[in-house]
């Protein structure tokens, strides 16, 4: 008798006619094979071999670098669940106006079934999924980001426990693209796009939109958060997840080489984009990294900026519509200072300043996570790693200070709850457009936000050790556009006054928006920071805070009923606050 997954894999293959069918085992023969044949069609280019062993350039259709959030949707019965910040159809009505789509799209093609497992292969917290894609670049890019093949089978065995996911190019048409997710029968179909965040299905659709559904039915999270641990001169280590919107530095955070490294305190990965965080028997929330890799993006990042990722990137990698330099290296804007001459760009034409970047802003490395030198030895714990900090932050010019303690779980959900952040490239629109993204899953949850907020509120209720709650802002900016915090390997002096707090020996003062460091409790020497840019990155001005209360009045608006009452609460405790502020004139 065949199999759930058999059954499947035949209904599929009869509604896209693949020339032939190719099961993958994840083995690195198998990898070779593919990249061969990728290499043979131009689907990848080579890099230098000596610099650069086993490192491949992708580049994409121009018209496919970012994930299409226009055309994602969240197809539930009730168009209510899906809540006033999803796309939605009817399952019923999207599969009909997408099927057309999928018929016969992988003609003359060969269809790959990627069994993959979203979790360390030994945790009783992973979850199998089932990718069918006609795209060998998505294969071979499932094999880096996730546990693929032989293990994933074997995990599976008979059982029909699996998210499957149907994703073809299609003829990568813009108009014909759809990313559906049907969370009630737990499936995902991908048309019209190879970009990562619409074709590597085991990330976004499962890990997030998908399994959020899940962990709100089954009592756990599923969140757009790096995972990291940070070791102090003891040798403890405490373990914070952070929630940034796309493109806002969870990569680089997650993987810093520390600016504290002689005082001893060090930073440890776990994660870089996706935390699945359970509670434990001891009332903590413990937390595991879905992903197998880093798909992190390239401009920007440098010796400086991330050092770890740079040597990981040296090997193994595959670069998505970077720069290709005369002497066969990948470059992108940053990387180093002066481009190099004789390149070409990420269309495949000669560079030249005029013509716009060499790289495109959303541009990708695809890297195995275990090459990175800063990778946790409990990277793969299948229990998790206990969580003692959440931390939220966004791209903001003006008013939010460096950092900020909450005063309570319940307040602390209410701040990532009204997190806002410029937009980036990481999907299509405008970019530095200032937008609400609640806990930065606002293109990630797959279902109603209210009752998001709902959920977090009950986990909190059931946690007798919830992390404590902290926002921070990378990106406040002086009068003359400049970045007031040097960012990176600095940044451990954030994570640090973070965990002198939860040691309890950490000053804060308290302000409206919460408790904000006393400029004595941050560890700053051998920092150059005046105090006039210390007071100004530590600022918190009522006037703007007040204005921006009303456009988060606004933003809760949409919710109606479905919004915690807590939160109104909260809401109301910041304009007390600040009104009390203003009288007494603190
Ligand atoms: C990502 C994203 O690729 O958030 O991680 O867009
Ligand atoms: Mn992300």
């Amino acid at each position: 008798m065949s199999t759930p997954l058999e059954n499947w894999v035949e209904e599929v293959a009869g509604l896209t006619r693949p020339e032939r069918i190719v099961w993958c085992d994840g083995s690195s023969s198998e990898r070779e094979r593919l990249i061969e044949s990728m290499l043979k069609d131009g689907t990848l280019i080579q890099f230098d071999e000596k610099t650069y062993p086993n490192c491949y350039l992708h580049r994409s259709d121009p018209r496919d670098v970012a994930r299409t959030e226009k055309v994602t949707f969240i197809c539930t019965r009730r168009k209510e669940d899906a809540g006033p910040t999803n796309n939605w159809m009817a399952p019923e009505e999207a599969k009909n106006r997408v099927r057309p789509l999928f018929q016969g799209a992988m003609k003359g093609r060969t269809m790959y079934v990627v069994p993959y497992i979203m979790g360390p292969s030994e945790s009783p917290f992973s979850k199998v999924g089932v990718e069918v894609t006609d795209s060998a670049y998505v294969a071979v890019s499932m094999g880096i980001m996730t546990r693929t093949g032989r293990v994933a089978l074997d995990r599976l065995g008979r059982s029909d426990d699996f998210v499957p996911g149907l994703h073809s190019l299609g003829d990568l048409d813009p108009e014909h693209r759809f990313i559906l997710h049907i969370p009630e029968e737990k499936l995902i179909w991908s048309v019209g796009s190879g970009y990562g965040g619409n074709a590597l299905l085991g990330k976004k659709c499962f890990a997030l939109r998908i399994a959020s559904w899940m962990a709100r039915e089954q009592g756990w999270m599923a969140e757009h958060m790096l995972i990291l641990g940070l070791e102090d001169p003891g040798g403890r280590v405490t373990y914070m997840a952070a929630a940034f919107p796309s493109a806002c530095g969870k990569t680089n955070l997650a993987m810093m080489v520390s600016a504290l490294e002689d005082e001893g305190y060090h930073v440890w990965t776990v994660g870089d984009d996706i935390a699945w965080l359970h509670p434990g028997p001891d009332g903590y929330l413990y937390a595991v990294n879905p992903e197998a890799g880093f798909f992190g993006v390239a401009p920007g990042t440098n010796e400086q900026t991330n050092p770890n990722v740079m040597e990981a990137l040296h090997r193994n990698t595959i670069f998505t519509n970077v720069g290709f330099t005369a002497q066969k290296q990948p470059w992108w804007e940053g990387l180093t200072e002066q481009p190099p001459q004789g390149m070409i760009d990420w269309k495949g034409n000669p560079w030249s300043p005029s013509n716009g970047p060499a790289a495109h802003p959303n541009s990708r490395y695809t890297v195995s996570a275990r090459q990175s030198p800063s990778i946790s030895p409990r990277w793969e714990d299948p229990a998790g790693v206990p969580i003692s900090a959440f931390i939220f932050g966004g791209r903001r010019a003006k008013l939010e200070p460096l950092v900020y303690e909450a005063y309570s779980w319940q307040h602390g959900v209410y701040s990532g709850a009204t997190l806002a952040s410029e937009t980036t490239a990481a999907a299509t629109g405008a970019v530095g457009v200032l937008r609400r993204d609640p806990m930065a899953m606002l293109p990630f949850c797959g279902y109603n936000m209210g009752h998001y907020f709902g959920h977090w509120l009950e986990m909190g209720r059931r946690l007798t050790h919830p992390p404590r709650v902290f926002h921070v802002n990378w990106f406040r900016r002086d009068a003359d556009g400049r970045f007031l915090w040097p960012g990176y390997g600095q940044n451990v002096r954030v994570l640090k006054w973070m965990l002198d707090r939860i040691d309890g020996t950490a000053e804060a003062r308290e302000t409206p928006i919460g408790l904000v460091p006393t400029p004595q409790s941050l560890t700053l020497d051998g920092l150059k920071l005046s105090n006039e840019t210390l007071e100004a990155l530590l600022r918190v001005d009522s006037g703007d805070w007040s204005t921006e209360i009303e456009g988060v009045k606004d933003f809760f608006s949409k919710f109606g009923n479905d919004l915690p009452k807590e939160l109104h609460h909260e809401a109301e405790q910041v304009i007390r606050r600040l009104e009390h502020t203003a009288v007494s004139g603190s």
